[in-house]
């Protein structure tokens, strides 16, 4: 039975501060680090509570605050087959963290306990991880007490990648237990010893491509590429050539400064320490390494972004083309969020003739529509995303049969694919070994790969306002229903503008909300996009 005592001893440690509202977001908990100890402390009861629910499987913990200033930090809770949590639990995690009391902290734990028939003699085990914050160890001593005042059995992973969180949660799971070693280690070696083999076998004998710079937005990302890249020139010396810049992880206020992804997709611009020449190649991490984004310079200095909507378009593309050489009967479907620019939607379905569905912002709206398609790419404009392959994909890619040769290497390309690919999140050190094996493949250069379509000119606009709340969407967000009237004045404006588009949405992690807005010339677009603020506003 629950140790009521324990727990609030250990809790008593951990009070909530009274001010604080909390919610379990799209991103989990995140906030200023300083907000967050009791949070944290419980997310370590429920992640128990979670794997005694689950008979005993492994429930995965990652402190991280992504792309989020240095201040700030997170924690998200990871579902056994190394996908987020089950939403009715994410209701549980928010009024665990809303308990005002230890006495209604006990109340919520015993309600959460009988409303799943939770068998509390089980046992209950967890994996955790953090990013490169310096508030982290802070945080892991209060989950590690919090893992303790539900008597789980809790295994520190040290500082991962989101991703390698996500998939190493997964593989204890549903590949191996280990019997020994330290799982820290081990969390390593299997990611970089999957990642890299499946690397090796995409490329197969292809020339290599010049260097790429990695902006690793001075988080988590660097050491972690700069090993894996190790382990792939093991493999295959000199396939692969990287410079990591923004890779300093130990001088303080330099995480995702100036730097990474975010920086890099919502600016349009160079990130700091990065001089490119035209013909170089560069891509940004964000501070998790869970998104990632491509750019380059053309010749007259005018800057292009490769973003998530580009590696939906390159990916999608590459694997329909297998799939077809390999004669498999295995439908590919492509998702997306409204923020993809209508160019990569209009590209997908009229000429790669792909199904395209959309829906609303945050990554498991994208994974649970993806797993409708036997192979399910998903991409948020930003940078985050995957491709899923369902069991029947993955068997009929894995059957044998007679084939032609040419048949035949088209398999073995979507075999390496399937492990290439971290199917459990959007991961950005596989994307960008995927990327780049398709690349190998195909010989294009980045200019090539953009030039698949022309980007809409677009705008990202937030606006403060007084109650974000009073805003309801409907459409996968593309139109709104409240406040009453709005969106026919949003059309309106639309209307006037060639090829324009237009929505508005409430923010789910800023107390913003967001306009987005596109249409045939940069000028109109801006316009557009001021006028639908001016709506809101
Ligand atoms: C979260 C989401 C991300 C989404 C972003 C939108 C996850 C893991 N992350 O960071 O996918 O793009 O929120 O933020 O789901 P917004 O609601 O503030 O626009
Ligand atoms: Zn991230």
């Amino acid at each position: 039975t629950i140790d009521c005592d324990k727990i609030k001893e250990l809790s008593a440690k951990y009070p909530k501060l009274k001010e604080i509202n909390y919610t379990y977001g799209t991103a989990g908990f995140r906030m200023k680090a300083d907000y967050l100890e009791s949070v944290i402390f419980r997310v370590g009861i429920l992640a128990g509570l979670r794997s005694r629910k689950l008979d005993s499987k492994v429930i995965g913990i990652m402190v991280t605050a992504s792309h989020n200033p240095e201040a700030d930090n997170g924690v998200k809770l990871v579902d056994p087959s190394g996908e987020m949590l089950e939403q009715q639990w994410e209701s549980y995690a928010t009024q665990l963290a809303n308990a005002q009391s230890d006495d209604e902290l006990i109340n919520v734990i015993k309600s959460v306990v009988s409303q799943n028939g939770i068998d509390e003699s089980k046992k209950a085990s967890v994996v955790y991880a953090r990013d490169t914050r310096p508030s982290g160890p802070k945080l892991i001593a209060a989950l590690e007490d919090g893992i303790k005042a539900i008597s789980a059995v809790g295994v520190n992973l040290g500082i991962k990648t989101t991703p390698q969180l996500h998939y190493f949660t997964y593989y204890l799971n549903y590949c191996e237990k280990p019997t020994e070693g330290s799982y820290d280690e081990l969390a390593d070696k299997v990611y970089y010893e999957k990642f890299s083999k499946a690397f090796h076998k995409a490329v197969g004998d292809n020339q290599r491509l010049s260097n790429i710079y990695v902006d690793a937005a001075n988080g988590v990302g660097a050491p972690k590429l700069r090993d894996l890249l190790e382990w792939i020139d093991k493999l295959n010396d000199n396939i692969f050539k990287v410079t990591i810049i923004n890779d300093d992880i130990n001088t303080r206020g330099k995480l995702n400064f100036q730097c990474g992804a975010d920086y890099v997709k919502t600016g349009q611009k160079l990130p700091l320490a990065l001089n490119l020449t035209c013909e170089q190649r560069a891509a940004s991490l964000d501070g998790d390494a869970d998104r990632i984004v491509f750019y380059y310079v053309e010749e007259d200095g005018t800057f292009r972004l490769l973003d998530g909507d580009k590696i939906a378009a390159l990916s999608a593309g590459f694997i329909i083309e297998l799939v077809k050489t390999a004669c498999l009967d295995i439908s590919v479907g492509v998702v997306q969020t409204a923020y993809a620019n209508g160019s990569s939607t209009a590209y997908l379905e009229r000429e790669l003739v792909f199904p395209v569905s959309c829906v609303p912002t945050g990554v498991k709206h994208l994974h649970h529509k993806a797993q409708e398609y036997d192979i399910g790419v998903y991409f948020e404009a930003n940078g985050h995303g995957t491709v899923l392959f369902s069991s029947n994909a993955l068997n009929k890619i894995n059957s044998d049969g007679s084939r032609t040769t040419e048949q035949e290497k088209a398999i073995k390309k979507l075999q390496a694919l399937t492990e290439l690919i971290n199917q459990t999140v959007g991961d950005a050190l596989s994307d960008l070994l995927l990327v780049e094996s398709i690349l190998i493949n195909r010989q294009w250069t980045f200019k090539k790969w953009n030039s698949v379509y022309t980007d809409k000119p677009n705008r990202l606009v937030k606006v403060v306002v007084e109650n974000r709340n009073i805003f309801k969407t409907t459409n996968a967000e593309r139109t709104l229903v409240e406040p009453k009237g709005l969106q026919e004045k949003i059309d309106k404006l639309v209307a006037q503008y060639k090829d324009g588009r237009s929505f508005v949405r409430p923010s789910g992690t800023e107390d913003v909300v967001r306009v987005y807005a596109e249409a045939s010339t940069r000028e109109d677009c801006d316009a557009l996009a001021f006028k639908v603020a001016g709506l809101v506003y």
